[in-house]
């Protein structure tokens, strides 16, 4: 049996005191922590460069067989902006009306949503991904949902970092994006995030994290 092993090249692996490893863990949680996802956005335009940076971060994700299973649509069009507000609000009138189970909306009450979504078109921008469920000439692709949540994760990060707030908005169901967007049948829509600055005076819920005892477990 032949292998074809891909051409290697040496670790770029910085390797540091401990003490800066917990200064800098320290101040990675602190970041990290004092993201929030925001319902209220200013429509101020925001640096598109900004998003593109994201962007290529998130793509930087581990993902199987390195097959890379992401699109990313940036959107700042208003005109397609509404068409997405339109349609997503057709979906969660659906949801909020019927087919969210009553556990459901009792669980959402605290965070205040409702079927109306003006972010869509207050955001500057709108991020859709998109999940390829297999490559543009049929080839396989593996993990698809772990490899693009990954990438998600990474996306959000980057842009709050990088001085931008979101929200992880899922419409449901939200096929309806690959149509208003035209992407092609083995593109899924995955995600849906508005990005821009927070509306002057945004507020958001005063929620609870799980301290480290409930979500740590050592062995
Ligand atoms: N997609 C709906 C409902 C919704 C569901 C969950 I789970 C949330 O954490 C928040 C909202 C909406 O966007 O309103």
């Amino acid at each position: 049996m032949s292998h074809d092993l891909a051409p290697s090249l040496p670790l770029d692996f910085e390797r540091l005191p401990e003490a800066s490893m917990r200064e800098r863990a320290l101040r990675v949680r602190a970041q990290l922590e004092a993201r929030r996802s925001v319902r209220a956005f200013s429509d101020e335009p925001i640096p598109l460069e900004v998003m593109r940076e994201a962007i290529m971060a998130a793509s930087s994700a581990p993902s199987g067989a390195h097959k890379q299973p992401w699109t990313f649509a940036l959107v700042t069009d208003p005109g397609i902006k509404a068409m997405i507000r339109e349609a997503a609000e057709r979906e969660e009138v659906e949801f909020y009306a019927r087919r969210a189970p009553q556990e459901w909306l009792k669980d959402l009450e605290p965070l205040g949503t409702a079927a109306s979504k003006p972010y869509l078109e207050h955001a500057p921008a709108l991020i859709v991904v998109f999940a390829q469920s297999q490559g543009e000439d049929g080839s396989k692709h593996y993990y698809v949902k772990e490899s693009v949540g990954i990438a998600c994760g990474m996306l959000i990060a980057a842009l709050h970092l990088s001085g931008l707030a979101t929200l992880t908005h899922t419409p449901s169901p939200m096929t309806f994006l690959r149509d208003v967007l035209g992407r092609p049948q083995h593109e899924r829509p995955f995600l849906l995030l508005p990005v821009g600055y927070p509306a002057p005076g945004c507020r958001v819920p005063a929620l609870a994290r799980k301290r480290a005892q409930d979500v740590i477990v050592e062995y």
